[in-house]
């Protein structure tokens, strides 16, 4: 005697349409998204030595802020000791780093900076 295919779920309930979001008819996809990248906070460290207004056209010229945020945040560093420049995927975060570095280099500042996962 032939056997009949057994259909998914057993032929319990609806047949599976095979469609993760349409089992049973109901909306069941529960994480099969992509998952979210990881992102990566670049920081820049304070120091005796590199001006404040060149730390400030480095946070408006390579991570984009505005003259007040560039200020606020420049002035967390040298108050604090460190701040967060911006947060990015780790590709972006390393190529905002490396331009910091050259910016800095070419000027002889001793600008620091680095990458912490968030
Ligand atoms: N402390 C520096 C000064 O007084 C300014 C400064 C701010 C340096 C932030 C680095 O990441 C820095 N000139």
């Amino acid at each position: 005697m032939p056997k009949e295919p057994i259909p998914p779920g057993g032929g319990q309930g609806p047949p599976d349409s095979g469609d993760p979001q349409h089992e049973g008819g109901v909306a069941t996809r529960t994480r099969r998204k992509i998952a979210r990248p990881e992102r990566f906070k670049v920081l820049l460290y304070n120091d005796d030595y590199t001006p404040m207004e060149f730390v400030v056209r480095v946070l408006e010229s390579i991570f984009g802020k505005g003259p007040s945020a560039a200020t606020q945040i420049m002035l967390q560093i040298h108050n604090s000791g460190l701040g967060v420049a911006g947060v990015y995927v780790l590709e972006v975060a390393e190529t905002k780093l490396a331009a910091v570095h050259t910016l800095a280099e070419r000027q002889g500042y001793p600008l620091r900076a680095g990458i912490e996962k968030e």
